[in-house]
């Protein structure tokens, strides 16, 4: 087999994947990660050259849903053209990780974040925007994802130091294996602890609501003001979006960052893993209800309900942690619908062929 070349190695190409590639299918093609997803094309590194590409028409025709397009971070194999200026992506190689989170509104649909990141860094202001139970929510999203959180807490100058240490054992005190820093990129306190925290060949997502400073914490990694950032836009601190695309970005240390918008609402689906590896110590209790399928609502015997009665449970972690496992158990039941009515479906087209043969 072949070896993997220095340059893949940089990106973050490791033995995970020639494990996941049948390595004939490696003979034939180059392998390159996607740096940047556009409307039409991609933008994709050999750890040489950055070319831009598109997809192989089979590939687009053949794609089921959101979730088989390439999705920034995502390695591809290539063919490259015209001395390395354009190359055509002819497969996704299977993901160690994927970010996704499910589309606003009723629908089934994915929206891909980002594919192969090691670690996530969930960034939420010490100021109006903190908020537990959306970083439960971005927890949930990101256990699932089989990637390791970090949660920074910016702006870490708009707020005494007495104050943050009581968000920081907030935090701890439900997840006390969370990591959590706080940061700020006005007076770059912090900012220290979070470059000691990036390793070479690694890649790293900025996650969090729109004007939060992941941008510009992005820009002073890279040493410069490289990105657009914009200014908080009305008191209630709602910015507008300043980032649009999701891009790779290589840091002098050899770390990759992924940046990305900031999103309104994160939709959870199927997430029982990470739900369970989020809310750990509901987890723990409902191994002791009475019956296995407990809901942890109305059941007698429930170690939950009775945790929360006795205070041993915050009803804050309680409620959002019930409010989240109804949506995905809604949302994996009518998955499951859906899937029913296709197999329906394949069945009526079967048996028209087979009519129609049998007439012939
Ligand atoms: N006081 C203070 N302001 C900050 C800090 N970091 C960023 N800002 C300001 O917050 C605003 C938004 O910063 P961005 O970096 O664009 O935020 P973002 O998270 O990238 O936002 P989107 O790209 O829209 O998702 C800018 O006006 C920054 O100057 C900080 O540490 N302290
Ligand atoms: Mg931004
Ligand atoms: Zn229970």
């Amino acid at each position: 087999m072949r070896p993997i070349s220095r340059k893949l190695e940089k990106l973050g190409f490791d033995q995970f994947f020639l494990d996941h590639v049948a390595p004939e299918r490696l003979e034939t093609f180059e392998i390159a990660r996607v740096f940047a997803v556009h409307k039409d094309s991609y933008a994709v590194s050999d750890g040489e050259h950055e070319l831009q590409a598109e997809l192989v028409g089979k590939l687009m025709y053949a794609a089921a849903s959101p979730l088989d397009y390439p999705a920034v971070g995502d390695w591809v194999r290539v063919n490259f053209f015209d001395d390395h200026t354009f190359a055509i992506i002819h497969e996704v190689l299977p993901r160690k990780s994927l970010l996704k989170r499910k589309t606003p509104g009723k629908k089934i649909e994915f929206q891909l974040i980002a594919a192969n990141i090691d670690v996530a860094f969930i960034v939420q202001s010490v100021d109006h925007n903190f908020n537990r139970n959306r970083l439960e929510r971005y927890l949930v999203m990101i256990n699932e994802g089989n990637i390791q959180p970090v949660v920074l807490l910016s702006k870490s100058d708009l707020l005494a130091s007495e104050e943050i240490a009581a968000r920081i054992a907030e935090i701890k005190n439900v997840m006390p294996d969370l990591s959590v820093l706080a940061f700020s990129n006005k007076n770059e306190s912090g900012l220290n602890n979070i470059e000691a925290l990036l390793r070479s060949k690694m890649t790293y997502c900025l996650l969090g609501s729109s004007g939060v400073g992941k941008t510009t914490l992005l820009n002073n990694l890279v040493g410069e003001a490289r990105f657009e950032t914009k200014t908080v836009r009305d008191k209630d601190g709602k910015g507008r979006h300043a980032t649009t695309a999701r891009q790779l970005i290589m840091i002098d240390g050899g770390a990759m960052v992924i940046d990305t918008p900031g999103m309104r609402e994160l939709g959870n689906f199927a997430v029982q893993t990470g739900l369970d590896e989020t809310f750990a110590e509901i987890a723990l209790l409902s191994q002791q209800c009475q019956f296995n399928d407990c809901t942890h609502v109305n059941e007698k015997g429930c170690a939950v309900l009775a945790a929360l009665a006795e205070g041993r449970l915050s009803g804050q972690r309680y409620d959002n942690y019930i409010k989240m496992s109804r949506e995905s158990v809604y949302h994996e039941m009518s998955y499951l619908e859906k899937r029913q009515k296709d197999r329906q479906f394949g069945k009526l087209i079967k048996s028209v062929m087979k009519h129609k043969k049998n007439r012939r």
